[in-house]
């Protein structure tokens, strides 16, 4: 064991706040992994980890979806890619006394900092009904008890199987599959809350619902816009990239509400200049927008493209590119027309002169990419904003060409190619005839239940059961309290996972955490040692084989626990070669290769060097596999949030030293914070109006249709250069403001970032 767990909970006692960093990466991020990966990991798995992080023949990095460059350099990877490494690889283990130690009830009242840093998971733990303890048990068991569970329900609706984005194509593929031949599709994903409002339009519009774009296409582009994206803290080896495209003459403007550190300047670790140096200022623009201000300022822009053409007929448009490949145009046009520009001020905050300069530059520009993220996807008309991006670009035939393109930047490392797999509530006719056809058995073609419905299915007794294959839904999902409920109210919860975190804690009258080995680590099967795969934010699907000997030898691999469970519940002698599947993983790529679109040749394509791409139509050939084969232009009815005098609105933001509801540390160094998270950012003229102070705590009420008075208490605030009306706090903790039903339209993705909040004073202790 590396070093004792940290057995006393940081409170923010000791919460420093400085001013808030210019530029991101450079010296300060090599300084503190190096030695934090030394420390917890021990100079031998540290070695073994770095070297192969993210190299041809290593393990993909688990923390986020951004590709590898095509020429890959000895370290390639950023500061969070060693943390997460870290994070997973530390040989630190719960023991099996731990679980007397620490009922159920215990666990509930500790902060995730805490339980993450109890160490890795290492045996089966089960929770009988009406029990305050977990206690080991053997895998043979705990799938019996599952199999008992499961199929003693009325109907296998009854059962929602959540997937975090961590997962493998491998596991992904076999999870559902199981699923799927249990007979039900309720199969939530964390991408329910993450892209799904991403997904919704491109697919709608252009046909195919991921990044049009590959990695060399940024440094071909003439012009990046980067909405609603923090790509210094959330994507950081993003910033090489942008600094490449940069230097090869491409303009960046960032548009967010948040002067973001990466966006402004980028120190490049990997160049002397930016050891020692200023460092390259990367956004030519910065367009400090409101909150959900995006859709009118898309609209504004498209309205600018329309009204040069107009002066300048045959000039501005890419008229052959719209007539052969898109419809909409008219309808477009005149909707456009209407837009009010009192309504876009009012909606962005931005001066007409700022707007002006974004589309001559667009204008200027011969090949564009939009990128975005969560400060797209979580508003309301979020589906519609992103549709205005797609119309924006298609207005100049900015998609299916070199350096053009628009770009969802996603979270997780294989969140995508989970999708591709079948994790979807909702998957295609064509991928359940696929697999009809390969398995021999009827899949459920009802439609399953999302992130948020499966938590509205639970809280209404409708759903019995919860398993997870990763992740933790509990804190992730908007509404915590009733999540929280909703999850207490099953009858089973099982949850696959490498550590300890809050849906551990709230579970049902049964509960078994299942340990599952992690990337970093050596996955032996009866057939040899096992590589899986995986897809990023620019579909290249590549290999990752771990390194490291696993922490335990009790934890299974994702694949094992899948295919033994799917043995356990459906039975000895199921079609499906679940045995197979767990002995050699070439098993189940032979089925990826007849089942998953564009996965032809699986075992083939992914032996080589890199990986492959998957094909994307409209990227690679302009063409739209949409219901008219024509990509379409939308119109999107405007729909500006009304902030009552005094209130303000809210978004959640994720710190340096998190991933996800996982916390490394407690600072936010760009940010200026440190050593504590229960912060809420405030501009500074929004404070004086308030008769508020910096360094002040107050009480962040929203203020939900429901009645329902919802809190997050003692937040010290942070005055801070945020766009005026804007505030933010952090995620997983904003959650509990933000109601259940307060979601996207069409992709039902929680509304986390645009909650209307009141701020009302509060004693200053905070626990
Ligand atoms: N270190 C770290 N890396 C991560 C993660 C992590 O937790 N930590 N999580 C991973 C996951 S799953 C995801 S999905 C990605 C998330 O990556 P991001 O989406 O970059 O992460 P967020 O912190 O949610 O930041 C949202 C950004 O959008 C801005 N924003 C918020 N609302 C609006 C708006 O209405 N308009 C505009 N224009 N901007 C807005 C915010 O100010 C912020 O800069 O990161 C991935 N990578
Ligand atoms: N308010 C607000 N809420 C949000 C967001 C926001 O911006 N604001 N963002 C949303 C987004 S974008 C996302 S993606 C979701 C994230 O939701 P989730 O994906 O559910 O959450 P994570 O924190 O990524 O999950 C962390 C847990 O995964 C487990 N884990 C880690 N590695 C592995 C592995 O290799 N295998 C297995 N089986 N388990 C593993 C560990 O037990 C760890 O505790 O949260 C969403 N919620
Ligand atoms: S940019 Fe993302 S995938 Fe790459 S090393 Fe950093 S955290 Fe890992
Ligand atoms: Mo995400």
């Amino acid at each position: 064991m590396a070093r004792k767990p940290i057995h006393d909970d940081v409170t923010d006692a000791e919460l420093e706040v400085g001013p808030p960093r210019r530029s991101a990466a450079g010296l300060p991020s090599l300084t503190e992994t190096i030695p934090l990966a030394l420390s917890r990991m021990g100079p031998g798995r540290a070695a073994a980890t770095l070297a192969n992080l993210n190299q041809k023949d290593g393990f993909d990095c688990m923390s986020c979806a951004w590709p590898d460059p095509p020429d890959r350099k000895v370290a390639e990877f950023c500061e969070n890619g060693a943390k997460a490494v870290t994070w997973e690889a530390e040989p630190l283990r719960i023991d099996s006394d731990f679980w007397a130690a620490h009922p159920v009830s215990e666990l509930r009242e500790r902060t995730e900092y805490w339980l993450g840093q109890q160490g890795r998971l290492v045996e089966p733990v089960y929770k009988p009904a009406g029990t305050d303890h977990y206690h080991p048990v053997t895998w043979d068991d705990a799938f019996g008890i599952i199999a008992r569970e499961l199929n003693a329900l009325d109907s296998p609706d009854q059962a929602t199987f959540y997937t975090s984005g961590r997962t493998s194509n491998e596991a992904a593929f076999a999870y559902q599959l199981f699923v799927r031949a249990f007979g039900t599709n309720n199969l939530p994903d964390c991408s329910n809350m993450c892209h799904e409002s991403t997904g919704a339009a491109m697919a709608q519009t252009i046909g195919v619902g991921k990044s049009a774009v590959t990695y060399t296409d940024f440094a071909k582009a003439d012009l990046i816009i980067i909405m609603g994206q923090n790509p210094g803290t959330c994507h950081p080896r993003m910033l090489t990239a942008l600094e490449e495209a940069k230097l090869a003459g491409a303009q960046i403007v960032a548009v967010n509400p948040l002067p973001e550190a990466g966006l402004i300047n980028f120190k490049n670790p990997q160049r002397p200049r930016g050891l020692i140096g200023h460092g390259t200022d990367l956004a030519d623009q910065f367009l400090q927008i409101r909150l959900a201000g995006d859709m009118a300022l898309l609209q504004a822009l498209s309205k600018r493209v329309l009204a040069a053409e107009a002066a300048a007929p045959g000039t501005v448009l890419d008229h052959a590119f719209l007539e052969e490949h898109c419809e909409g145009l008219e309808a477009l046009t005149a909707h456009l027309a209407q837009v009010d520009d009192d309504e876009v001020r009012a909606a962005t905050g931005l001066a007409d002169a700022e707007i002006d300069e974004l589309a001559a530059r667009y204008l200027a520009a011969d090949r564009v990419i939009i990128t975005w993220a969560m400060g797209l996807t979580q508003h309301k008309k979020a589906v519609a904003t992103i549709r205005e991006i797609i119309n924006l670009l298609l207005l100049r035939g900015n998609i299916g060409k070199p350096g053009a393109g628009p770009s969802p930047i996603r979270g997780h490392s294989n969140v995508q190619g989970d999708r591709t797999m079948g994790i979807w509530e909702k998957m295609p006719p064509a991928f359940l005839d696929a697999l009809h056809r390969e398995f021999g058995f009827d899949p459920p073609r009802h439609p399953g239940l999302d992130a948020v419905q499966s938590i509205q299915a639970l809280r209404d007794g409708k759903v019995r059961a919860f398993v997870a294959l990763g992740g933790n839904l509990v804190s992730a999902i908007s509404d915590t309290a009733v999540a929280e409920a909703a999850l207490c109210g099953a009858r089973l919860s099982v949850s696959i996972s490498t550590k300890l975190n809050r849906s551990h804690a709230f579970v049902g009258e049964e509960a078994l955490i299942l340990p599952t080995l992690g990337r970093t680590e050596i996955d032996l099967q009866a057939s040899g040692p096992q590589f899986v795969s995986v897809e990023d934010t620019v579909c290249a699907v590549h290999p990752s084989a771990g390194r490291v000997e696993p922490v335990s030898r009790d934890a299974l691999s994702e694949v094992a626990i899948v295919s033994r469970l799917a043995r356990a519940v459906l039975g000895p002698d199921h079609a499906v070669d679940w045995a197979g599947f767990e002995r050699d993983y070439d098993t189940v790529r032979e089925h990826i290769g007849h089942v998953c679109a564009g996965c032809e040749d699986y075992n083939v394509r992914i032996r080589q060097p890199g990986g492959f791409m998957l094909a994307h139509p409209p990227r690679d050939e302009r063409r739209f596999p949409t219901a008219t084969g024509k990509a379409v232009l939308t119109v999107n009815e405007l729909e500006t949030i009304r902030v009552p005098e005094g209130r303000l609105l809210l978004q959640s933001v994720r710190s340096h030293d998190q991933f996800n509801t996982t916390m490394y540390g407690l600072n936010d160094r760009y940010r200026g914070i440190h050593k504590g998270r229960h912060v809420l950012f405030v501009n500074p003229e929004d404070l004086a109006d308030l008769g508020l102070v910096d360094g002040e705590h107050v009480d962040v009420h929203s203020e939900a249709d429901d009645g329902v008075d919802r809190a997050l208490r003692g937040l010290r605030i942070v005055s801070y250069p945020t766009a005026r009306g804007c505030v933010a706090t952090y995620f997983p903790e904003a959650n509990v403001l933000v109601p259940l039903e307060s979601t996207a339209e069409v992709s039902n993705t929680p509304a986390s970032k645009s909650v209307v909040v009141r701020l009302e004073p509060a004693a200053p202790a905070v626990s």
